[in-house]
């Protein structure tokens, strides 16, 4: 077994992923933990917190999301919210230890009558001592660049899953305009946060797949979120594969992998954890993750109490938050020059 790469790269030929992807469980742990204790010596644990800005009635048909107008998920439509009900959520994101609020909006694209107010949330929860991330739809040009000025610091737009199989998953819009999208938020200078689903019964080959999409993006995504799909009754993914949920060794095969191929990124356990026992989230830890999503809510789906994650990490020794273990090239666009000294 050779020593992984412990540098970026964007040359990574799908064999290649699909060899570490399906390494013997022991060896593929052994070398995301090697890129892990190189990278991110202290191994902590970063979190976020999710508020969905703007819930349900959207155009797309996300054959996953409870949130499409397309499908009767019993989820109303609700209005854009206020800023201050905003903040007041940023506050209690903040006492719950989260560094990230991330908000999120049902929306095809961003419009841009909605880009003032969705600014000033920005700007408001920076203020509030937090880094910033939002999930809008799809951006035009420009408007990258007013999110960026109000003080934005990551972009999420996932690829949800491989090229081959995004038909099965939506089609109301493009691989490509999802990049397209990628390409804008880059160019503004935004930190792109970028992943998918598993479990939406796709084979092993669609998520070394998506693994491939996400390790061409030049730089790579500084943070790589890993959902495990939250099956919603009466969406068309929720109610196929209500019987046949995914095997969590795949979760943990994709994390490992996702460790080893974006060493310098974020690689966060995302979606799902609450159908998960403890044991099944602690193999991802191990595996390499190293940023959750806290709070009882994630949009619209339910998230563990963060009383059980505390125990959690507690547990297996984790520390939490980001302090002296950001790798330089995390939160940045540059790409990284050295590897930091291991602890
Ligand atoms: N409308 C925007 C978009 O799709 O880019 C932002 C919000 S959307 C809900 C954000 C992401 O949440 C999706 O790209 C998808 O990866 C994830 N997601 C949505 N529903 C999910 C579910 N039921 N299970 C797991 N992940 C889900
Ligand atoms: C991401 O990859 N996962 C988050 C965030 N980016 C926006 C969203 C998960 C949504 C789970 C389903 C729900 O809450 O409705
Ligand atoms: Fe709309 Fe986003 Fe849900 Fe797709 S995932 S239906 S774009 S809210």
């Amino acid at each position: 077994m050779s020593t992984p790469n412990l540098e970026p790269r964007q040359d990574w030929t799908k064999e290649e992923i699909a060899a570490i992807y399906e390494l013997p469980l022991p060896d593929l742990f052994l070398q995301a933990q090697q890129v892990r204790k190189a990278n991110w010596p202290k191994g902590r644990m970063q979190k976020s917190q999710l508020l969905s800005i703007k819930t349900g009635g959207c155009a797309e048909n996300c054959g996953y999301c409870s949130q499409s107008s397309h499908f009767d998920t019993g989820i109303p439509a609700s209005k854009l919210m206020d800023v201050d009900a905003v903040v007041a959520e940023a506050r209690k994101a903040k006492e719950n230890g989260a560094d990230r609020f991330c908000m999120g909006a049902a929306w095809r694209s961003l419009k841009d009558r909605d880009l003032p107010k969705v600014c000033s949330m920005i700007e408001a929860v920076k203020d509030e001592g937090m880094e910033t991330c939002v999930t809008l739809g799809m951006l035009k040009e420009g408007q990258a660049e007013a999110l960026a000025d109000a003080g934005l610091d990551y972009y999420n737009h996932n690829l949800d899953t491989s090229r081959e199989y995004y038909e099965s998953v939506v089609t109301t819009r493009t691989y490509e305009d999802r990049i397209e999208t990628l390409g804008k938020a880059r160019n503004a200078g935004l930190n792109l946060c970028v992943g998918g689903i598993l479990g939406m019964g796709e084979g092993r080959e669609d998520r070394v797949g998506l693994l491939h999409e996400l390790a061409q993006l030049t730089p790579h995504p500084e943070s790589v979120p890993i959902n495990m799909l939250v099956p919603v009754e009466g969406t068309p993914l929720g109610e196929a594969t209500k019987s046949k949920p995914l095997e969590i060794v795949e979760l943990v095969r994709a994390i490992a992998t996702a460790r080893i191929i974006f060493p310098r990124s974020w690689v966060r356990l995302s979606a799902g954890r609450e159908a998960m026992t403890s044991e099944g989230q602690m193999l991802c830890i191990l595996a390499g993750a190293n940023s959750i999503f806290v709070g009882n809510k994630l949009l619209t789906a339910d998230n563990p109490e963060m009383s059980e994650d505390d125990m959690l990490l507690a547990a297996m020794g984790v520390e939490q938050g980001t302090i002296a273990d950001k790798p330089p090239s995390a939160c940045s666009v540059q790409p990284p020059v050295t590897a930091p000294a291991a602890e």
